[in-house]
């Protein structure tokens, strides 16, 4: 039954929790799964012993038997998880369907083990380029939400993958070869940023956008939100890379937008290659002041009928931008508002009031919106939309000039899924798998034309619970233009009743849906125990080629031969002045050199290069109360460089179990006075 839209905002995590322990669990627990009888397990021997001791139902141990990876078996996991990892600042990667967590990758926030963020290092992304332009000091966290996998002709080429900091509107640049962080861009015009972050079919770009919209002049913040609709504006960036996958400034442009919060987007694929789908909240631009008597922020922005999606034509901007029709803001070329919307670059169609996803159908025909206060998914016809903007079939303009389409014009089908849908995934056969925040479960429902005909179309097929509070799922390549279906994975904001209490701070829980049954059902539970992942991708395992060992003398940050790379029995200290520059060897189970007196004061430049070539053979480089610690691959070549400000004997030390003599694997940076 659709809630009132005051039932939903009432109800948001807290009702949903009370409608979780109250309802879902009252009614079905395990996927919708009746409650089966111990010991019928349909196995014989001693299987059947170890099934009844643990208690396991039949459904049990086939879930176990679709899960298991045996021990050993490097390929059993078929599909990669490329998970956010919200607050931690990282992002993981686990296997599907074993949901086994494979590696954390330090990005925005230091991660030691990596030696990321703990060297002061050229090689170090952190360090090098993470911290540009703090508003208070060093930017040290980063709040990753939306990966974007790189892609080739709609599909993903296992090459790159990106991530946003939603908290401060940076985004990172990851190879998939050594899953290391190469690069942390400082958006310039974005202050925040969401889930506007996807790429395009041929990763020409990497787009990015604004959450809250950027005060454009920030030296007039005073009184700013009492003229909200003038002095603030979003933007939609096309960040354009290079051959390495890398962010080319030189070539990328934006595109500057209402001060509405845009949230969501997706690119067109195959028939809309060429545009770009991003969604907003808010385009009432209530800025709050609850103390002051005016109406809170939540309030002001649930007050229209519609928000507006925003249909913007990237390569119609292309043209724009070649023809030099922009302004530079902050280093950026930008095209205007008024021109892009005079120029047929952006449009907008009206949305069911407070929409969060927006997701692009495999075939590009459908663009899926999900309203957080509307129960249902409003679906987009792409002929549609390009028939109205071809007939200028408007309902007017907005403030800003911009084009409103007509919303009966444009929408192909509705479909009503539940309380609180957000987000969308999509199967091989033309099923979209909708999140359903408030209501904890996953709708099933069918696409139109050509996927579905007739009565079959915009249709519900089935649901799950999930426990509970889902935000983003994921169907196995779900959002390329060829899914592979077999498993969905949601990702639970609330665990409360699911795993053994560890504190007040509960896990997130990852769960793993099967696609392949007639219904769908529920397989396993994973506990997330390190920041509140946000959006995921699932990749095919066997579309990543990643390295065993680097090249020998490789700098993680170029991928190319380090200058400083050195061989063995190459290793050197030179002196110049008050500067002490080591060329250096790490192996097992020596550093060279393993004594180094330097003066109190001395700037210390150390290139340290582990010369192994067997995989694994992985060491740290540690100084005590320097806060310095370096992971060195196989291969790898890191620099730190430090001033020896602390008088005394310092033993440095590998960090990585590496062999037998790895306790000794140490030496003695001797600062004297
Ligand atoms: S967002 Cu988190 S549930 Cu940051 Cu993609 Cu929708
Ligand atoms: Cu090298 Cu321990």
């Amino acid at each position: 039954m659709p809630l009132t839209r005051r039932e939903l905002i009432q109800n948001g995590a807290v009702g949903a929790a009370a409608l979780a322990v109250g309802g879902v669990l009252g009614k079905s627990l395990g996927g919708g799964g009746e409650e089966e009888e111990h010991g019928d397990s349909g196995l014989s021997g001693q299987a059947q012993k170890v099934a009844e001791s643990r208690k396991l139902t039949s459904e049990d141990v086939t879930r176990a038997v679709k899960t298991f990876v045996p021990p050993g078996n490097q390929h059993g996991d078929e599909f990669f998880l490329i998970s956010s990892g919200g607050h931690s600042g990282q992002m993981f990667v686990m296997g599907v369907p074993s949901l086994r967590l494979l590696k954390t990758i330090g990005v925005f926030t230091p991660e030691p083990w990596q030696g990321h963020g703990y060297g002061s290092d050229s090689s170090d992304p952190v360090i090098k380029n993470g911290t540009a332009n703090p508003a208070n000091g060093t930017l040290t966290w980063g709040d990753t939400h939306h990966p974007a996998l790189s892609e080739t002709k709609g599909e993903y080429d296992g090459r790159y993958v990106y991530i946003n900091d939603r908290a401060n509107g940076r985004i990172a640049m990851i190879d998939l070869r050594d899953f290391k962080t190469k690069q942390i861009l400082d958006v310039p015009n974005l202050q925040s940023s969401h889930g506007g972050v996807f790429v395009t079919q041929d990763t020409e770009y990497v787009h990015i956008s604004t959450k809250t919209p950027t005060l454009v002049d920030p030296t007039k913040a005073a009184g700013a939100l009492d003229r909200f609709a003038d002095a603030f504006r979003g933007y939609s960036t096309f960040l354009a890379t290079d051959k390495k996958g890398r962010f080319d400034l030189t070539r990328s442009f934006q595109i500057e937008l209402p001060p509405y919060t845009q949230d969501l987007s997706d690119s067109g694929k195959l028939v809309s290659h060429g545009w770009v789908f991003l969604n907003s909240y808010n385009s009432e631009m209530a800025s709050g002041g609850n103390m002051e008597g005016k109406p809170a922020i939540e309030t002001g922005a649930s007050k229209g009928d519609y928000d507006f999606l925003h249909l913007i034509n990237w390569k119609k901007a292309e043209e724009l931008v070649a023809a030099g029709k922009t302004k530079t803001i902050n280093g950026m070329r930008v095209i205007p508002l008024d021109v892009a919307a005079a120029e047929g670059v952006l449009y907008l169609a009206p949305e069911p009031r407070s929409p969060h996803g927006v997701d692009v159908s495999p075939n590009g025909a459908y663009l899926v919106v999900a309203g957080k206060l509307d129960p249902h998914v409003t679906v987009y016809g792409w002929d549609k939309v390009q028939a109205a903007i071809a007939a200028k079939n408007f309902e007017g303009k907005d403030r800003y000039g911009v084009p409103i389409l007509k919303f009966d014009a444009v929408v192909a089908g509705q479909v009503e899924v539940g309380a609180g849908p957000l987000h969308t995934q999509f199967d091989e056969q033309g099923h979209g798998f909708t999140s359903l925040f408030v209501e904890s479960a996953i709708a099933k429902w069918s696409l139109g034309d050509p996927y579905f005909k007739g009565e079959n179309a915009f249709k519900l097929v089935d649901k799950i619970p999930v426990q509970y509070n889902i935000g983003h799922l994921v169907t196995m390549e779900g959002d390329t233009v060829k899914p592979q279906g077999k498993y969905m994975v949601s990702l639970n904001k609330w665990s409360i009743d699911r795993f053994p209490a560890v504190g007040t701070l509960k896990p997130q829980n990852f769960q793993l849906v099967d696609l392949t049954g007639e219904k769908l059902s529920l397989l396993s539970d994973t506990p997330i125990g390190m920041g509140e992942p946000h959006y995921v991708q699932a990749i095919r395992a066997d579309r990543i080629k990643a390295w065993e060992v680097y090249p020998p003398g490789t700098n993680p940050l170029t991928m190319e031969k380090d200058p400083n790379a050195v061989e063995l029995g190459k290793e050197r200290v030179e002196r110049r002045g008050n500067i002490v520059e080591v060329w250096g060897s790490v192996k097992r189970s020596n550093f060279k050199p393993d004594n180094l007196t330097v003066k109190k004061g001395d700037r210390v430049i150390m290139h340290m290069t582990n010369t192994e070539t067997t995989p694994d053979a992985t060491h740290g480089f540690a100084i005590p109360r320097y806060n310095i610690n370096c992971s060195l691959d196989p291969g790898e070549v890191t620099t730190v460089d430090f001033v020896a400000s602390e008088p005394g004997a310092f033993a440095y030390y590998c960090t990585e179990f590496c062999s037998a003599l790895h306790l000794e694997m140490q030496g003695w940076l001797m600062v004297t006075t």
